[in-house]
């Protein structure tokens, strides 16, 4: 594997909350659990229908979790991964990741499938907003400056599309890969958890790091059982 990692020139990262884990960010599933809110199922409130129902809510849960963002800190993992990409010809980091984090560490043009939780959306105009710089206190109704509707976390739910080009600029990718590596998810959504199986049908080498099995661990040509920020650095030495 070291050998595979010091001669490759098109690599792609998969990342997913796994990868933030170690941060103190909260996994969706993992451990034989799933995240709860309000005694929610979170398939349930990270879901095109409870906007629909109770977008003052779904802001609540948002605004929550990015209060827990603003206390910690990128980890040995992102700080890997944003090392890496000066390291190959051709990098790509696609994160299933809302987080921010890996930006945070320094990573450049990280492909985000999901979105980001800093960010939101008008629901009407689609107008954009850093809620860093909204320089309001946390809300259950932000409302978009332009046209007066309400704004929506610029994320994706259960049942909605991933960002326009997003998806398709990461399979491009993994169609030219010749070392794929998938860290830190759960592997259970799509289209994301496709991408390896693009990278794999495209005769790319797969690797695999995570303390659970996956759906994916078997056609991975490496499972590295282990956490993401013990790991990842070691591929460096
Ligand atoms: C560590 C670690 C450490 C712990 N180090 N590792 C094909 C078949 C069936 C269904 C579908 C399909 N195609 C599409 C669908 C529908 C659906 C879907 O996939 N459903 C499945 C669950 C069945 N997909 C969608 O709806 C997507 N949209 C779409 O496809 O549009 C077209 C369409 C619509 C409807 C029907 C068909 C087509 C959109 C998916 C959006 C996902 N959104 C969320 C919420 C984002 C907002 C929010 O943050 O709340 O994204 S769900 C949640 O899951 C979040 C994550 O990005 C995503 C993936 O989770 P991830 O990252 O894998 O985390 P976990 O928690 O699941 O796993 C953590 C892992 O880390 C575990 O394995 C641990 O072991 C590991 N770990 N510590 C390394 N230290």
């Amino acid at each position: 594997m070291r050998k595979r990692f010091a001669e490759a020139r098109r690599v792609l990262v998969l990342t997913g909350a796994g990868v933030s884990a170690e941060s103190g960010v909260p996994t969706f599933r993992g451990g034989g659990q799933s995240a709860v809110w309000k005694g929610m199922p979170f398939d349930k409130i990270s879901s095109a229908g409870m906007l629909e129902r109770n977008l003052p809510e779904v802001w609540e849960w948002f605004n929550y979790r990015r209060g827990v963002l603003e206390t910690i800190e990128p980890n040995p993992a992102h700080r890997a991964l944003a090392r890496w990409q000066d390291r190959f010809e051709d990098f790509t980091l696609v994160t299933q990741n809302v987080d921010g984090l890996h930006q945070r560490a320094g990573s450049r043009s990280v492909v985000e499938l999901h979105g980001n939780i800093w960010r939101a959306r008008c629901r009407a105009c689609r107008a954009k907003y850093d809620l860093r710089e909204r320089g309001e206190s946390a809300s259950r109704t932000y409302t978009c400056t332009e046209c007066g509707n309400y704004l929506r976390p610029d994320v994706v739910l259960f049942g909605e599309m991933l960002p326009v080009g997003a998806f398709e600029r990461a399979a491009l990718k993994a169609r030219e890969c010749e070392l794929c590596f998938v860290i830190g998810t759960s592997a259970l959504v799509y289209p994301a958890a496709g991408l390896p199986e693009i990278a794999s049908a495209a005769g790319a080498y797969t690797v695999e790091v995570n303390p659970e099995p996956t759906p994916l661990s078997d056609l991975c040509d490496e499972v590295i059982n282990g956490k993401a920020g013990e790991i990842l650095p070691l591929f460096e030495s």
